[in-house]
């Protein structure tokens, strides 16, 4: 463990990159879940799917102008939508007007600037037939009984759900060559039944066939395993002031933080953090032995909007 950290504790900047089919609504990642949007509401998106600005070359070239040294995508949030090329799913990047594997130019362009590649990716899935109807889900009930949720998820089967994220975990972690980091979100365990955590997401068997399939990987610890202690390399802080950030010192943190309010591309979104504040951000975390992962949302035609671009060059010229 103390090896294979050694790389993430020497590197301490990273960019987060959150984009998926939310970005064409442009109002947060969460959008499906904040709208209550059905599968059939939000098939538009994926229909009209089309970046024709995507040029992860010119992303990488950003990043690592920043100071930045590794980076992490999504490659499926709740929503489910796949930005990779999965047998095990047609809902998917290759089969929207994209026609391709953007996972593939990502990592292809970032190692080319010579920076390490992590994936994010999603244990829920707001799309998937197969995944249980929680508290968090975009068609949770109004009636907040057990019978009510047994009745909606009545053929849902998380075991086939659990197989599908062994699936394209498999995928991710043999298709792509070395990956990095693995950053899997997240745990919401619930008294009553209807959350999840480590027993719906199989926690312990993912976590032993990600480090089977990429020894030298670093995983955060949102499965919130207490059992399996090596399973997770990093405390993941959000969105956390940095007042708070001198409390994590002496554990092995990343926190992760926005520009501005949301992860996904927001295009109305006013509270764009100042240069100073993403400066003090940086600072305060590595003064205080972590790691900052500052997240870009592209926009759904696939580029850095100027907000961004004006952040990150500000990062740079400090640099
Ligand atoms: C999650 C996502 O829901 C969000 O869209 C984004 O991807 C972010 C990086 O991660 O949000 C979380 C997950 C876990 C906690 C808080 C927000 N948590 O444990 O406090």
């Amino acid at each position: 463990k103390e090896k294979r950290m050694e790389w993430w504790k020497d590197d301490r900047f990273g960019m987060f990159i959150h984009w998926g089919l939310y970005s064409q609504a442009a109002r947060h990642e969460w959008v499906k879940h904040n709208e209550k949007i059905d599968n059939a509401g939000y098939q538009k998106y994926f229909d009209q799917f089309n970046p024709d600005l995507f040029d992860p070359q010119k992303w990488a070239k950003q990043a690592k102008a920043a100071g930045m040294k590794y980076a992490v995508l999504t490659t499926k949030h709740h929503e489910g939508f796949c930005l990779f090329d999965s047998k095990f799913t047609d809902y998917k990047a290759p089969n929207t007007k994209a026609k391709r594997d953007l996972v593939r130019e990502y990592v292809n362009a970032f190692r080319a600037q010579g920076l390490k590649v992590g994936f994010y990716y999603s244990l829920l899935d707001w799309h998937h037939p197969q995944y249980t109807i929680d508290e968090i889900h975009p068609q949770s009930p109004a009636d907040k009984s057990d019978a009510s949720y047994a009745k909606l998820n009545k053929g849902r089967d998380m075991a086939k759900y659990r197989q599908y994220m062994r699936d394209q975990i498999t995928e991710l972690l043999t298709k792509y060559g070395k990956i990095d980091i693995l950053w899997l979100d997240f745990s919401f365990p619930r008294k009553d039944g209807h959350g999840k955590g480590k027993d719906e997401w199989g926690s312990v068997e993912l976590l032993k066939l990600i480090r089977k399939l990429q020894p030298g990987i670093i995983v955060d610890n949102r499965l919130n395993l207490e059992e399996y202690k090596d399973g997770a390399d990093f405390e993941t802080p959000e969105q956390v002031s940095t007042a708070e950030l001198a409390k994590y010192r002496g554990k092995t943190w990343e926190t992760c933080q926005t520009f501005s309010g949301s992860w996904g591309y927001y295009r109305d979104e006013n509270t764009w953090k100042t240069h100073r504040q993403l400066l003090d951000l940086l600072i305060t975390s590595v003064s205080n032995g972590g790691n900052l992962i500052l997240n870009v949302g592209p926009t759904a035609r696939g580029e850095f909007d100027y907000r961004a671009t004006r952040a990150l060059d500000s990062l740079a010229y400090w640099m």
